[in-house]
């Protein structure tokens, strides 16, 4: 692997008619130029660094805004030279392609095939396999008892969340809505190669129906499984009491399917078989599955109908189930899987009736949104698997076919008064991209991304080139121009990331694991939760965007998950479908 350089910039490469963004990294006043194959200048200036906290550099950022040809170029600043500079027509597309790779190899209940990855040693058996769950009974770590459920429940497929094998429903359903809009945008303003059939490695390529989609029902067939029942009874905790209560299960959802356990590391999911328990059901989940349901019907409903009528069926019992059970909490006191908790529902009870409502068009939908808190916020906030409300903003900005005017006026402000913030942001970061300085949080890198979805649809909706211009921030900096010089994803760039937190590709800890596939970025520097060995170890030593390790230990900084993968899937895809715009 080359050494960090000083001069940091997309390690994949530039559109030859969008900006060439540099970060260098200096002491004092230097010269700079690109330089083309032949030696020749095609561009140069001066430039004079400044104190960047988020960094603890002194740096400064350039930006060349002329069209180049598609080439290998050179950067040149004071006496140092970048590593080669790429100029090339769809620099993104097989980024996009291999990040929806990365869900494909994340399923569970069915083998990887040896020809849809890209070397043998990433081929598997199936995990998991016919799963069937019986749902957690006895005590929790702090002696809560939980009864469980009289009856075995089919749980098989979906994905894997993450370096772990649990199955959360509140990560699946950002990260299925995330697919799907990726699809939606480009339905809407024009299909693009990458959200066509026959694009990917999978065993669905080739079937009549866009890759991105077949991929996104695999993960819905299974959140629809995680649904109750009509006249079930479910028992919940009463965490208050240190009790539990038997509830009405009808049409709620239950919270997670996971390990009883922490697994180690690392562990092939044929070697796998530790207990695994279905957990209560919680409102949250509830909502989310009223979401994601309530888009699926609207994007299915013209390619196969029954499945629509299935998914809107499963999306209105479920919002009437949180209308019965608005307060049932996820309990994070057990152990060996993510805890996912929420207690504040108002932004999925938002998410959940903007989908029911795009879809349907119903008043009564539209009515609760327009009692909600959400209805008139001037600003969508940030996106995360608990922060759901701009997901539900976007959906009413863009899905407007049967939603009244003002409504939808009042939720494209706030898309793009978000952007607008989004796009202050950036110029207030020493590196350039829309982030928020201050600490970084677990999931950065995801977080970041998820921003890029926010000012992507911004430019969808007003054309404004700032908030495309964003969106390449956003990618350029995970692919390379941080303070690390690292490329954060997977097979791409000179200085890539190769030692995710994953139980099977963990090469680092035992050699007879693979190397993770293309296309997977690290969640990213986290400097608020340093909990993992490895976090432990660097804290205060380190600055926001510098805590962070190439280590399949640190999972507090090098994990990767569905949720992060989801925005750089749709940020790549929408790069490559606006390029030359
Ligand atoms: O992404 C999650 C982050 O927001 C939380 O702070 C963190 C700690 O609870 O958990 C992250 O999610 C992890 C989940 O709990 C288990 N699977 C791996 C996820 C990514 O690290």
């Amino acid at each position: 692997e080359p050494s960090e350089s000083p001069i940091r910039f997309n390690q994949i490469g530039f559109e030859p008619g969008a900006q060439k963004r540099f970060v260098v990294e200096a002491r004092r006043t230097f010269r700079w130029s690109l330089r083309d194959a032949a030696g020749d200048v095609v561009a140069q200036g001066e430039a004079t660094p400044q104190p960047d906290p988020e960094s603890g550099e002194d740096v400064a950022a350039i930006t060349i805004d002329t069209p180049l040809p598609a080439g290998r170029y050179a950067f040149v600043a004071g006496d140092s030279e970048s590593r080669s500079v790429t100029v090339a027509a769809h620099p993104f597309r097989g980024l996009a392609r291999d990040a929806l790779g990365f869900f494909y190899q994340q399923r569970a209940g069915m083998p990887i095939e040896r020809r849809y990855v890209q070397r043998a040693d990433l081929a598997r058996p199936a995990g998991h396999r016919n799963e069937v769950a019986t749902c957690f009974s006895g005590r929790d770590q702090k002696g809560l008892v939980w009864p469980g459920c009289d009856r075995e429940i089919d749980i098989n497929g979906g994905w894997y969340d993450a370096g772990d094998r649990g199955k959360y429903v509140v990560n699946a359903g950002v990260s299925v809505w995330m697919l799907l809009d990726a699809y939606a945008r480009s339905a809407a303003a024009g299909a693009t190669p990458l959200t066509g059939d026959g694009i990917a490695a999978m065993p669905e390529a080739g079937n009549g129906i866009p890759d991105i989609l077949d991929e996104a029902r695999y993960e819905l067939e299974w959140l629809l499984k995680m649904q109750l029942p009509d006249h079930s009874r479910v028992a919940v905790p009463d965490t208050a009491g240190n009790k539990v209560r038997m509830i009405d299960g009808s049409g709620l959802v239950y919270h997670k399917l996971a390990d009883a356990h922490w697994a180690p590391m690392p562990i092939r999911v044929e070697d796998d078989h530790r207990p695994r328990y279905l957990y209560p059901p919680s409102t949250a989940a509830t909502l989310n599955l009223a979401a994601v349901a309530a888009q699926a019907a609207r994007i299915w409903r013209p390619i196969d109908p029954a499945f629509a009528d299935r998914c809107l069926a499963a999306a209105r019992r479920a919002f009437v189930a949180a209308l019965a059970h608005p307060a049932l909490f996820a309990d994070d006191r057990f152990d060996g899987s993510g805890a996912y908790g929420d207690t504040d529902v108002s932004d999925e009870f938002f998410w959940a009736a903007a989908e029911l409502a795009a879809t349907t068009g119903e008043r009564r939908y539209i009515d609760y949104i327009a009692a909600s808190p959400f209805a008139d916020r001037k600003a969508a906030g940030g996106i995360s698997w608990g922060s759901t409300a701009p997901l539900g903003t976007i959906t009413l900005a863009t899905q407007d076919e049967r939603l009244p005017e003002t409504l939808v006026a009042a939720q494209r402000r706030a898309v793009l008064a978000a952007a607008d913030r989004l796009v202050a942001d950036d110029a207030a970061q020493g590196y350039r991209f829309p982030a928020a300085p201050g600490p970084t949080q677990w999931g950065s890198n995801g977080a970041l991304l998820s921003n890029a979805v926010l000012l992507g649809t911004a430019y969808d909706l007003s054309g404004d080139g700032r908030y495309r211009r964003a969106v390449i921030d956003a990618l350029d900096y995970v692919l390379g121009r941080n303070p690390l010089d690292r490329s954060y994803v997977t097979g791409y760039g000179a200085r890539a990331m190769r030692n995710p937190h994953h139980r099977f590709w963990a090469h680092q800890l035992d050699p007879s694991f693979p190397l993770p596939p293309p296309g997977v970025v690290s969640g990213g520097p986290n400097s608020s939760a340093m909990v993992d060995p490895v976090a432990q170890r660097m804290r205060g030593s380190c600055a926001a965007l510098t805590c962070w390790a190439d280590d399949a230990r640190a999972y507090a900084l090098n994990e990767v998950a569905i949720n992060w993968n989801a925005p750089l899937l749709w940020t790549a895809v929408f790069a490559d479908a606006t390029a030359g715009g």
